[in-house]
């Protein structure tokens, strides 16, 4: 243990914050750390165009080409973040020598998967994956045409099936996240028909009941995305509404789908006063949902304290969405995701009993003060604490090693 981490261990017990409690909470907080980063969302379906108003700009040298590279990658990152990590996977990131249509996906299509997480003892997270496909490109659960809209009902309850697989087979419970693209570059007529369709097709794959120990089904709403800037039918007002009518599902909030002024942060605690349980998207949002990498930010912080200090960590999932494809990919999955595992233990940090009691004796001077004193406390020394009691690399450490496999591997490519 360092002298530093001893200091400040004092500093903080003196404004009344237990270390070892904030790191033993974040230790076991799971982080689900997104496949997608690695291969700019392609996937191994042999596509190489992204589409459904979503982009990875950049083209740095090293993107993961195949299912091997990807975890080769992937195993380099989970090595740098500390603490209880998942991995996120999307329904086109299957394992299969022969194409196979988005609504014929099994669980056998997956299964190397599990044994890859079961190898490395963590759990899977899955998303339907409605976008990049010629099938979709007039929508996909709002689509006018039935028979289209029938093939990505089957495409949801493909993936159910295969997200309850993950969940018995690896024992942990597996997240799945649904997001459609469908939307209009123009605002259409009828703005209710394809909200009316998409209810239906929401009802007709949420019928089947699942074993919510394995898996949770959850609901990603957007603003706008590049060709559907005017009208989105899987608006927030509308998965919300939904999501309230139907409590075993769960709403995503995704930092980069509302209002450029519009934060997160200030709606988990609604969500919370309604719903068992949610899901976070954490991105960031640059002037449009760009999905850059996670910042140390104010916002990523706030996210943060929200769950903390509504004593919410078992009620909030929390998932990474970002992709960046103009840096080193593995450097740029690893910075986000220890950022994310930071802006937590700031949280965590935080002498949340104490604010409190401040607050209802209406001292809010002292709370301000208070607040802004915890900026500045030594929060680096825990960090490195943390990060040396769970095994991977301190400080600067990881990128020197990330460095050397670009230069090994993923450069090469
Ligand atoms: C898109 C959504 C969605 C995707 C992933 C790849 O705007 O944020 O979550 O980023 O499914
Ligand atoms: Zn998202």
């Amino acid at each position: 243990m360092s002298k530093m981490f001893e200091l400040a261990k004092e500093q903080y017990a003196g404004i009344g914050v237990d270390v070892e409690k904030a790191m033993e909470l974040l230790a076991n907080a799971p982080l689900s750390i997104h496949c997608w980063q690695g291969d700019d969302v392609l996937g191994f379906e042999g596509g190489e165009t992204l589409t459904g108003g979503i982009q990875a700009t950049g083209n740095y040298p090293g993107r993961a080409r195949n299912i091997a590279e990807l975890r080769s990658d992937m195993e380099k990152v989970l090595s740098y973040v500390p603490g209880a990590k998942k991995v996120n996977l999307h329904a086109n990131y299957l394992d299969s020598s022969k194409p196979v249509a988005r609504d014929e996906l099994e669980p056998k299509h997956f299964e190397t998967w599990v044994e890859w997480a079961n190898a490395l003892g963590i759990g899977l997270d899955f998303n339907t994956t409605f976008f990049s496909s010629p099938l979709s490109e007039k929508g996909s659960l709002t689509n006018p045409d039935e028979g289209l809209r029938a093939f990505w009902i089957r495409h949801a309850k493909c993936v159910r099936d295969i997200a309850e697989y993950f969940g018995r087979s690896t024992g942990k419970t597996c997240v799945t996240n649904h997001w459609i693209h469908d939307g209009e570059k123009e605002v259409p007529i009828d703005t209710v028909g394809p909200r009316m369709r998409l209810i239906d097709s929401l009802n007709q794959i949420f019928a089947e009941k699942k074993n919510l120990e394995y898996t949770r089904d959850a609901l990603e709403s957007k603003l706008f995305g590049i060709g559907s800037e005017s009208y989105v039918p899987g608006s927030n007002e509308f998965y919300w509404a939904y999501v309230v009518q139907h409590p075993e599902l769960l709403i995503t909030m995704d930092a980069g789908h509302f209002h450029p002024t519009e934060l997160i942060s200030s709606k988990i605690s609604t969500v919370l006063c309604f719903a068992e349980k949610m899901l976070l998207h954490v991105s960031r949002p640059v002037r449009w949902d760009s999905d850059h990498v996670v910042l140390l930010d104010d916002e990523t912080r706030q996210i943060m304290r929200e769950v903390v200090r509504a004593d919410a960590l078992d009620r909030v999932y929390i998932a990474l969405d970002y992709f960046d494809a103009s840096i080193n990919r593995v450097i740029a999955w690893t910075v986000g995701a220890r950022n994310a595992r930071k802006a937590l233990l700031a949280a965590l940090l935080e002498p949340v009993d104490k604010l409190k009691k401040l607050e209802a004796e209406g001292d809010n001077s002292s709370r301000l003060a208070l607040q802004q004193e915890l900026l500045t406390m030594p929060m680096g020394a825990i960090w490195d604490e943390f990060c040396e009691r769970q095994g991977v690399p301190v400080g600067t450490k990881w990128l020197e090693d990330a460095k050397k496999y670009e230069r090994e591997v993923t450069i090469k490519r």
